[in-house]
């Protein structure tokens, strides 16, 4: 094993020691090593710490595509290494997988991140704002077992900032939501509670909210690119860049993602469940089982509606995210 791919290394990457036992099995062969898949490219991995102290690019070769999607490494991922020729063996067991559904409509599963311990859901305090796309990225997050932390950005732009918040702290009664300026370091430090060593941070949210601007201001400089780099091959065609990630000074992981202008949501019913606990709570006490809260005799959601315990827009969202 490269003096460079020790486990203070990895640990540095993000590496729990409660994945020591899939390490050992994994690595039963000799000279193999364990990296961190910081970036994926059309063509292959970029991989952290190098492989044979200066190569960091790890192509993926065809019978990687013949798999599933869900099988495929993506951004976050520990994978194995051949010490040969570099190229890629296997890819560990997930502690927690992100994904979403492919924009395309055809119902395929795009990953998004795995390995991630909280995700950060940035929002803009402007027309970027919406309480029910927020509901459906914090589904996704808690099904995924991720943290969720919703971000609000751009509190020096509106004098609005408290009522955006407040609306916040009323949908999201269970989340944490924290208000900031992406660009100013002394707000952008109410997120240290999760940037601490080991832990590792998934960005998500639209194109311009912010996302990019809070990398650079945790990292203390820029470092972050605002656009995706396009890298021309022989053959004409380029390479996108899409996702990369950074270790912060605090010692944690923060992978950024592109803009997700639509996020279209994979299988999350346990998710909205969790997300919605007070009305699934509630909805024990229904008369009917099967009881769809609209209009049914002894509905006990019904009844905390009229008696002004529940917000009737957290209801319709409930009803539509359960489908
Ligand atoms: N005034 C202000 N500008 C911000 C804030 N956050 C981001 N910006 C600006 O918004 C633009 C888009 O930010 P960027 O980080 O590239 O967004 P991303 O697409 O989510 O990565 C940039 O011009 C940033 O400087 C903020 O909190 N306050
Ligand atoms: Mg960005
Ligand atoms: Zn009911």
């Amino acid at each position: 094993m490269s003096k460079h791919n020790n486990e203070t290394m990895l640990q540095a990457l993000g590496w729990k020691s409660s994945f020591r036992h899939v390490r050992s099995a994994q690595l039963a062969e000799p000279n193999r090593s364990v990296h961190r898949v910081t970036e994926v490219q059309r063509t292959g991995l970029i991989v952290a710490p190098s492989f044979d102290d200066e190569r960091t690019d790890v192509p993926i070769s065809g019978k990687w595509f013949q798999r599933s999607e869900r099988e495929r490494p993506t951004v976050g991922d520990w994978v194995v290494l051949d010490p040969t020729d570099g190229t890629l063996v296997e890819v560990l067991p997930r502690s927690s997988l992100l994904t979403r559904l492919s924009p395309s409509g055809n119902g395929s599963l795009q990953l998004i991140a795995a390995n991630v311990d909280s995700a950060f859901v940035v929002t803009s305090c402007n027309a970027d704002f919406s309480v029910p796309r927020l509901e459906r990225y914090v589904s996704v997050i808690l099904e995924a077992g991720i943290e969720p932390v919703i971000v609000l950005t751009k509190i020096d732009q509106t004098p609005d900032s408290d009522a955006y918040l407040a609306q916040l702290h009323s949908a999201f009664q269970t989340v944490a939501c924290c208000a900031l300026n992406a660009l100013e370091p002394d707000t952008v430090s109410v997120l240290a509670p999760w940037c601490g060593a080991g832990q590792t941070i998934a960005l998500l949210g639209s194109s311009g909210v912010g996302k990019s601007t809070i990398v650079n201001t945790l990292m203390g400089g820029e470092v972050q690119r605002t656009q995706a780099i396009r890298e021309e091959d022989g053959k004409g065609r380029h390479t996108t860049t899409y996702r990369s990630a950074h270790i912060l000074p605090q010692g944690a992981v923060i992978l950024d993602s592109p803009g997700m202008r639509e996020f279209q949501m994979a299988e999350s019913s346990a998710g909205v469940a969790e997300l919605f606990d007070d009305i699934e709570a509630l909805a024990e006490a229904c008369r009917f089982g099967d009881c769809a809260h609209n209009a049914e005799p002894g509905c006990a959601v019904q009844a905390a509606l009229a008696l002004g315990q529940l917000d009737e827009r957290r209801l319709a969202s409930y009803k539509k995210l359960k489908g």
